[in-house]
């Protein structure tokens, strides 16, 4: 199903008049502090994050799938519901697969669908955090960093094989995320393992492309609950910085122990041009891949501060890949992800407000009440009508929740794929 953009504009046509006036309102006062409206469009414009093959089945809770209707089943399904959200948001332009469970059947195929929905292939997944049907060795102590070396070369040759599937599409980078780890103390040899890893990556490292990008990924707990073999950060900059130029590390929001200050992290690693990507989601106790935004926004803008100012002031870190990592849990896929875009669009909209000038010149004066009063200005700003504009000048919709209920577009997937459908994933 593709979206006709009239119909988009039809129920543009009845809010129109309104966003305008809010519009004009914050326009004006922008330019009236010095800010640059058109600067600020283009880069929201600009800014595209991924959906992952896997966010458009149904959700439900770690016990259990709750079925969702119209769901996905085919690749091409999914790769049509990202031309959905992209069609409404204009930010979605980018999928990232999951490997195997998103392995195309018709590569022509599915590189014509994506390119005709303005949609790319972004980073690409592999997974050794479950077994796979028929395959000969299990990752249940462990992928990378197990002690069998018949299982550690068997999920090397996993990736090695997803970087030939992301060839194929157009993909520029490699995410490994290790679910390795122990559930117990003295299971596993802290250093064992990691070293195992190391070698591991270096040796998934020599078939990246030279244009590509190799994203590791940390996680301080679950599945496993003693010990993860890329706890955090250090762990995976160590292991960046060993395989090479082309590794980095990827940050997940979730991937955190409670109150780690995610904003400092992200400042270090883009000073030292070895951010890679990075994941959204939000949480309250732990990885509980919420709605990025719906728990703590206020973190999500002044991570967005730190983010905006590496990308303004450290050439030597390169673009990020973006994506969603949540669950929607017991939400319709696709409206959660529309809110995901929506929260992110406008913490990134609140970061671009923030008069840097002003705020280096109190820090410099050590002036701590002034430098609170420029974040806190800035997210304090209702950007919702940037964010609308900046969507409605490329044809999308202002309100993209709003349109996607009066278009009644779950219905139309209904009718098409019928309703106990059931997506791959987890
Ligand atoms: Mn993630």
């Amino acid at each position: 199903m593709k979206i006709q953009n009239q119909h988009i504009q039809d129920v543009n046509k009845n809010i129109i008049e309104d966003h305008n006036d809010s519009f004009d309102f914050l326009a004006n006062k922008l330019t009236k502090n010095g800010h640059d409206v058109n600067t600020i469009l283009s880069k929201l414009a600009e800014f595209q994050v991924a959906i992952p093959s896997w966010a458009l089945g149904a959700g439900g809770t770690r016990f259990g799938r709750f079925g969702f209707y119209g769901e996905p089943t085919t690749l091409e399904q999914k790769i049509e519901d990202v031309g959905i959200l992209h069609s409404l948001t204009q930010t979605a332009g980018a999928v990232s697969l999951h490997i195997p469970w998103d392995v195309p059947q018709d590569y022509n195929a599915v590189s014509e669908l994506a390119s005709s929905l303005d949609i790319k292939f972004d980073a690409v997944n592999s997974n050794t955090f479950q077994d796979q049907k028929d395959v000969k060795e299990s990752y249940k102590y462990g992928s990378l960093s197990n002690t069998s070396q018949a299982v550690r070369e068997q999920a090397i040759q996993h990736n090695i094989d997803v970087i030939k599937i992301g060839e194929k599409l157009g993909s520029k980078a490699l995410t490994v995320w290790l679910a390795d780890g122990s559930c117990f103390p003295g299971q596993n040899n802290f250093q064992t393992a990691f070293q195992n890893t190391q070698d591991s990556l270096k040796s998934i490292y020599k078939d990246i492309p030279e244009d590509w990008k190799m994203l590791i990924e940390y996680k301080p707990y679950e599945p496993n609950f003693y010990s993860t073999v890329i706890q955090d950060w250090g762990a995976s900059l160590m292991l960046a910085n060993e395989c090479g130029e082309k590794a980095y590390t990827l940050v997940d929001l979730g991937h955190h122990l409670p109150n780690s200050n995610i904003e400092q992290i992200v400042s270090i690693l883009s000073l030292k041009g070895k951010l890679g990507g990075f994941h959204f989601n939000d949480s309250k106790y732990g990885d509980d891949d919420l709605t990025v935004g719906s728990i703590k926004p206020y973190a999500l803008f002044l991570i967005f501060n730190e983010l905006v100012y590496g990308m303004a002031n450290n050439p030597q870190n390169p673009d990020l890949a973006w994506m969603i990592d949540a669950s929607h849990n017991v939400k319709d896929p696709l409206e959660d992800l529309i809110q995901s875009l929506e929260a992110i669009q406008e913490a990134y909209a609140k970061a671009l407000l923030i008069d840097q000038k002003a705020l280096k010149e109190a820090q410099l004066n050590n002036d701590v009440v002034k430098c609170q009063e420029i974040l806190q200005g800035a997210y304090r700003t209702d950007v919702r009508p940037l964010i609308e504009k900046a969507r409605l000048d490329r044809g999308g919709a202002i309100s993209p929740i709003k349109a996607y209920r009066e278009l009644d577009l779950r219905n139309y997937l209904i009718k098409e794929r019928g309703r106990n459908t059931v997506a791959t994933g987890l």
